[in-house]
C-alpha cells in the first residue's frame, strides 16, 4: 500500500512538474497538442516548427493564398507603426476568395505581420502560391499609396521570368483585387525569402517580405547536417517616418535620406523591459531555446536600405554551413555573422556539455543566458534609444530538470533578471 501511494506521488511529482515547466515555456505545450496527429503529420511539424502551411490537394500540390494589406504593428515604446505586407486567411493558407473591404480583411484575414509568416516548401514538391491584392485600408483617402499593384519576388530561386515576380517582365502586376498564381517547383533546399518587386525600395521596406525556407525532406536536417532545433532570425530596418508619409502622401520626400528608426530581429526590437510582451526575447521564435548537447541550426536572414547587420553571439562561435541556400564545400567558424540586406546564412550552434567541458571557472558557462546582438551598434538603437534594436538571447538550459521556476509579484520568471 504504501508503495503505492509512494507511486502515485510520484507520478503527481512529474505531472505536476511537467505541467509548471509547460506553463513557463510555451514551446513545450505547443508540442503537446500535436499528439493525436497522423505520422506523416506529426513529420510535417518537426520540420516546420507547427508553423501555418499550406494545403496538399489531390495532386500533390501545395497550395498557398497570400494576401496583401496594410495595418499596424505595435513596437516595444507603444507606438503602432503603418506597415503593409502579405498575410493569409487566419489559421491558414487558404482561399477566402477576393477580399476588398476593411471589414472583410478584419473578418477573413490576419493582421498583417513583418515579416510575414514563413512559407515552408520541399524539393521536388510542385507549390501553386496565389497572391491576392486587397489594396489599402488604412492610408489616407487621397495618399498615392491606394490602389498600387504587388507582386512576389522569390529571391534566390532560379526561376524562369513568368514567375519572377518583376513587374511586366513578362508577367503583370497584380492589381488591386485581382490575383495571380505563382507556380513553382524549388530545386534545391535552402534559406531564400519572398518579397514584393513593384516600387521595391519603398514596398519592401514598408514591410512586404517574408521567409521562405525549402526542406530536402520531412528530417531535421539542412544541407546534410542533422540539427535539434532551428530558429529563423529575419534582420531588417523600418523607417516609421518613411511609411507614415506613405500612408499619408504615397511619396517618400528626399528618399536618399531614407533612415532606419527600427532595427527589427522578427520585426521586434530588444527593449530594456525584460518582460515587454513585444520585445525580441519574449518571441518563441526569436529567443533561442537550447539544451546541453544539442545542435542548432539558425537562419539568419536581412533585409534593409543600407545597414550591414553584424550579429555577434556572447559565448559561441557559430559553423557557417550555407551562404544564399547553397551549401558550403567546407564551413567554417565565425563569432561575428555580417550580414547585408538579401543575403542568407545559415549557421550551426553546438552546444556543449557542460559538464564534461568545463576545463576552468571561466570557460562553458553551462545552462543559462548569454546574449546575441547586432555589433554594427547603430543596429543597437532605435527612435534613439539604447538598447532598443537587434538583439537576442540564448536560453540554454540543462537536461537534468530543474526547480519549479519562482515567480514574483505575478511576473512570469525571466532568468535575466537572476
Ligand atoms: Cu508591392
Amino acid at each position: 500500500m504504501l508503495k503505492k501511494m509512494r507511486w502515485a506521488a510520484a507520478v503527481l511529482l512529474i505531472v505536476g512538474l511537467n505541467t509548471a515547466v509547460q506553463n513557463v515555456f510555451g514551446e513545450e505545450a505547443k508540442q503537446t497538442e500535436v499528439w493525436s496527429l497522423s505520422q506523416e503529420e506529426q513529420d510535417l511539424i518537426n520540420v516546420t516548427n507547427g508553423d501555418v502551411v499550406g494545403d496538399r490537394g489531390k495532386d500533390g500540390v501545395w497550395e498557398f493564398h497570400l494576401y496583401t494589406t496594410d495595418g499596424y504593428i505595435e513596437m516595444t515604446n507603444g507606438e503602432l507603426v503603418w506597415v503593409f505586407g502579405y498575410t493569409h486567411a487566419k489559421g491558414s493558407f487558404k482561399n477566402v476568395g477576393e477580399v476588398t473591404t476593411k471589414e472583410q480583411v478584419e473578418q477573413l484575414l490576419e493582421p498583417v505581420k513583418v515579416p510575414s509568416d514563413p512559407i515552408h516548401l520541399f524539393v521536388g514538391e510542385k507549390a501553386r502560391i496565389t497572391l491576392h491584392n486587397t489594396g489599402m485600408h488604412c492610408a489616407a483617402e487621397h495618399s498615392g499609396i491606394n490602389h498600387v499593384a504587388h507582386t512576389i519576388h522569390f529571391h534566390g530561386l532560379d526561376l524562369t521570368p513568368s514567375v519572377d515576380g518583376v513587374p511586366s517582365l513578362p508577367v503583370d502586376p497584380v492589381l488591386e483585387h485581382k490575383s495571380f498564381t505563382y507556380e513553382i517547383t524549388p530545386q534545391y533546399e535552402g534559406s531564400f525569402m519572398g518579397h514584393c518587386h513593384v516600387d521595391s525600395f519603398n514596398h519592401i521596406l514598408a514591410g512586404m517580405y517574408f521567409p521562405l525556407i525549402i526542406h530536402q525532406d520531412r528530417s531535421k536536417t539542412a544541407y546534410g547536417y542533422k540539427y535539434d532545433r532551428d530558429y529563423t532570425l529575419f534582420l531588417s530596418e523600418l523607417s516609421s517616418t518613411a511609411n507614415e508619409q506613405l500612408q499619408e502622401s504615397g511619396v517618400v520626400h528626399a528618399l536618399q535620406d531614407w533612415k532606419a528608426d527600427y532595427y527589427l530581429i522578427n520585426g521586434r526590437t530588444f527593449t530594456d523591459n525584460l518582460y515587454h510582451p513585444r520585445s525580441v526575447i519574449n518571441d518563441p521564435r526569436s529567443r533561442i531555446v537550447a539544451y546541453e548537447d544539442e545542435t542548432v541550426l539558425i537562419r539568419i536572414m536581412a533585409i534593409g536600405a543600407d545597414h550591414v547587420f553584424a550579429l555577434h553571439p556572447h559565448g559561441y562561435h557559430m559553423e557557417v554551413i550555407a551562404l544564399d541556400g547553397r551549401k558550403l564545400k567546407s564551413t567554417y567558424e565565425k563569432d561575428t555573422i555580417c550580414i547585408a540586406s538579401g543575403e542568407r546564412i545559415d549557421v550551426l550552434v553546438k552546444i556543449p556539455h557542460f559538464a564534461s567541458q568545463r576545463k576552468c571557472l571561466s570557460c562553458n558557462l553551462g545552462a543559462g543566458i548569454t546574449i546575441m546582438h547586432d555589433h554594427n551598434l547603430r543596429g543597437m538603437v532605435s527612435t534613439g534609444k539604447y538598447p532598443m534594436g537587434a538583439l537576442t538571447i540564448f536560453d540554454v538550459r540543462s537536461k537534468v530538470a530543474q526547480p519549479e521556476a519562482p515567480i514574483k509579484g505575478g511576473k512570469p520568471y525571466n532568468p535575466l533578471e537572476h
